[in-house]
């Protein structure tokens, strides 16, 4: 078996990247470049499930990539393309359609609450999404794929899927098992209007969410206005169970400021709220107006984002035709 690392991951062109995708993808993404080789992928296929508009669509696969430069991948180390340009994908993803069962994908969660309670009316796109992602990290057979805790049960129906596929063709460890990269401390940011909800490109209310492109105005505005709690910080995380927007902005400015929760509430403990709002903002500011004022820099020059993705797209391209013919060999197609 080939032992070697290799990183897979992607983001849907959806709208403006934020401080979860931030914080539970991006930052990781970064820092994952230094040690292995990593493919990073604006997936359009998957923005598609549920209908974009087509110019839309477009600038935003151009903002999401701008936003991976903006974060600091670097396209000298790290394959960077949007998934649509290499068709392997699909190709892979309707062979794997053939291996995944119906009952996996019943299982899932995230169907459930983007399809709403008018499931007859979801893409069938939506449905079979996760044979799509099993396909983008099977193609490159990707060992490791970091992602948000959200994205942790469509990570273990890509495992089953490469189980069954090794399987059914008899070739043991043929696709690797991919491992999920999930940080430790704050693996899900909650959306800052409701923290029973994860913070969201599609939440409606753009004060759930600190966008990469926020001014500092916009920062300090949205972090004012986020809901916390009416009595002062307590001293313990226990007292916090029942407070989950409170928890919400301690965990993120655990995060941000690279101290242990802990440290944090004791820190903390007896102030308002407004208190720690301040200071958060603070923070916030200091780390994310800088990627906001490269990915405005970036979006001005849209001729160099296309040719970052198309570089990207013919290494990509190289690795999934190779693996693709065995693929195909495997099932059986001539
Ligand atoms: N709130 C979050 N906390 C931690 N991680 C998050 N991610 C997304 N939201 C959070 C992680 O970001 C990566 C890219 O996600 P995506 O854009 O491909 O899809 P998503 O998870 O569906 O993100 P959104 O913002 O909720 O998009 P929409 O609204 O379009 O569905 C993934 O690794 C994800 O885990």
């Amino acid at each position: 078996m080939n032992n070697k690392k290799l990183v897979f991951s992607g983001v849907q062109p959806t709208g403006n990247l934020h401080l979860g995708n931030y914080l539970g993808a991006l930052k990781n993404f970064v820092s994952l470049q230094k040690e292995m080789e990593c493919i990073y992928c604006v997936v359009d296929l998957h923005a598609i499930t549920v209908f974009q508009k087509p110019s839309e669509l477009y600038n935003n696969v151009l903002e999401t990539t701008a936003s991976f430069l903006a974060t600091g991948l670097n396209p000298d180390k790290s394959i960077i393309f949007n998934q649509s340009s290499v068709s392997g994908h699909s190709e892979l993803a309707w062979i794997l359609n053939c291996v995944s069962r119906i009952g996996w994908l019943n299982r899932m969660t995230q169907f459930k609450d983007k399809a709403g309670s008018d499931k007859e009316k979801a893409s069938v796109g939506l449905y079979i999404y996760p044979n799509l992602m099993a396909a983008d990290i099977l193609l490159y057979k990707a060992t490791h794929v970091p992602v948000g805790a959200d994205q942790k049960q469509h990570l273990e129906l890509s495992r089953d899927i490469a189980q069954k596929f090794n399987n059914d063709f008899d070739c043991k460890n043929f696709f690797p098992l991919p491992e999920p990269l999930i940080p430790k401390n704050i693996s899900r940011v909650m959306s800052l209007r409701d923290a029973t909800k994860k913070m969201s490109k599609s939440e409606e209310s753009d004060y759930s969410r600190i966008n990469l492109k926020d001014s500092a105005d916009e920062i300090n505005r949205k972090i004012r206005k986020a809901k916390s709690d009416s009595q002062q910080i307590p001293d313990n995380i226990k007292l916090l169970e029942n407070k989950p927007e409170a928890l919400n902005l301690l965990n993120i400015y655990s995060e941000i400021s690279k101290n242990k929760l802990e440290a944090v509430v004791l820190e903390m403990a007896g102030k308002e709220y407004s208190f720690l709002k301040t200071k958060l903002a603070e923070i916030l500011i200091e780390e994310i107006t800088p990627i906001g004022k490269e990915l405005q820099k970036l979006l001005k020059d849209k001729s160099y984002l296309k040719t970052i993705l198309q570089k990207g797209s013919e290494k990509a391209s190289i690795i999934a035709e190779e693996n693709l013919k065995n693929i195909r060999d495997k099932v059986g197609l001539i």
